[in-house]
Formats: structure tokens, sequence, C-alpha cells
């Protein structure tokens, strides 16, 4: 639980729980994309497969608009969640795993952007994959502190924010961290 302490702090409800976060019933849920925004495997391939093609035409409609060269990494943009249970889906760009450059900036970057992108969309509750950390090989403990830290730094009027962990030791790698 995080009970946001000070002045300008988040002051959400902490969830982390096991599960396929295209299942979740939340205004939002988050997408670990990549740039092209045109999807891809893991969560992100799984959120085009249940949300169907509203979302992904929207994302075309975003490449050819405002992301012609992609989106950033760090970098968040909502379309709408099709027909997923939720109505809203953040598509965030993580950063590839690099064991001699530090990228834990962009990491914690995805994290505070969406959470800013939710908040422009009035969104309460949101539920965030472990951004990086399939495809792009971030190791899940420090993937972990480093998500845990950036929700709870990131100021937000978002009630309910969940991690949702695809496997048993990814949800204990989490409590750990958290
Ligand atoms: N629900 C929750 N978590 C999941 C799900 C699911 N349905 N499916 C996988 N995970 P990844 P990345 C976990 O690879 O590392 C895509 O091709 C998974 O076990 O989805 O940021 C994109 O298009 C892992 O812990 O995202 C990009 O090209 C975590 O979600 C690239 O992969 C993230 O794994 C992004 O790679």
């Amino acid at each position: 639980r995080e009970d946001g302490a000070g002045a300008g702090q988040s002051r959400f409800r902490l969830t982390l729980v096991r599960g396929d976060i295209t299942e979740q019933h939340v205004d939002a849920v988050v997408n670990a994309a990549n740039s092209s925004l045109l999807g891809g495997g893991g969560v992100d391939g799984a959120i085009h497969r249940r949300g169907g093609p509203a979302i992904l035409a929207e994302c075309r409609a975003l490449r050819a608009s405002r992301y012609g060269r992609g989106l950033p990494t760090g970098q968040a943009v909502a379309t709408t969640g099709g027909n997923l249970p939720a109505r809203w889906v953040i598509h965030t760009v993580g950063p590839v795993f690099s064991a001699g450059e530090d990228r834990s900036a962009l990491l914690a970057d995805c994290h505070r952007n969406s959470l800013r992108v939710a908040d422009e969309l009035g969104a309460r509750s949101v539920a965030f994959p472990a951004v990086s950390t399939g495809v792009y090989g971030w190791p899940l403990d420090d993937a972990a502190l480093i998500a845990l830290r950036a929700v709870s730094q990131t100021p937000t009027s978002v009630e309910l924010l969940s991690f949702v962990l695809f496997d048993d030791r990814a949800l204990t790698v989490f409590r750990q961290a958290a």
C-alpha cells in the first residue's frame, strides 16, 4: 500500500496481482508496446488480439499524425480499449535492457508518463504490466524497483494502481520490491 506521506505525493492504493492484463476491469491498462505502435508479441500482442482492430486503427492514426517516426522510448500515448474491459489503453515504450548503459531513467519515464496520460484521460484505476521485463530483457527485480519507485514518486489523481504480473515468480519479485 502506498500511503503518500507528503504534499505532492501520490495517494493511491497499490495492488500487486497475478494475472492477464487484458482481463483487468480498470479504466486504463498500460501496454508494453514498441515504437512502431503497430503491435508485437507479449503484452502488446495479447492486448491487440483481445482488444480487436479498433486499437490498431487508432495506433495507425497516431503514426500518421503525431508520431510519424514512432513513439519515442519512455513516452506514452492513449487509444481506446476496443473490446477490452478497460476503457483505454496507454501505450508506452520501455527501453531495451543494456548491461553497458544505464537506461533506468527511461523505464521510470514510462511509468511517469503513463500516469500523466491517465490523469489527462481522467482514469481513476490503472493496471501496469512489468514493462521491459519480457522481450526487452530487463531483470525483473531491478525493473520492479524502478517501476515501484517511479509510480510512488509521481503525483497523480489515479486512486487504484495495480501491477499485473504474469506468473508467480514475477509476483513474488514485485512483492519483495514493494
Ligand atoms: N498480461 C500480463 N503480463 C504479461 C502478459 C499478459 N497478457 N503477457 C506477457 N506478460 P513483454 P517488453 C509479461 O515482452 O519486455 C513486444 O513484442 C511478461 O511475462 O510483453 O516491454 C512489443 O511489441 C513480461 O514480464 O514487453 C515490444 O516489441 C512482461 O509482461 C516488446 O515486446 C513484459 O513483457 C516489448 O518488450
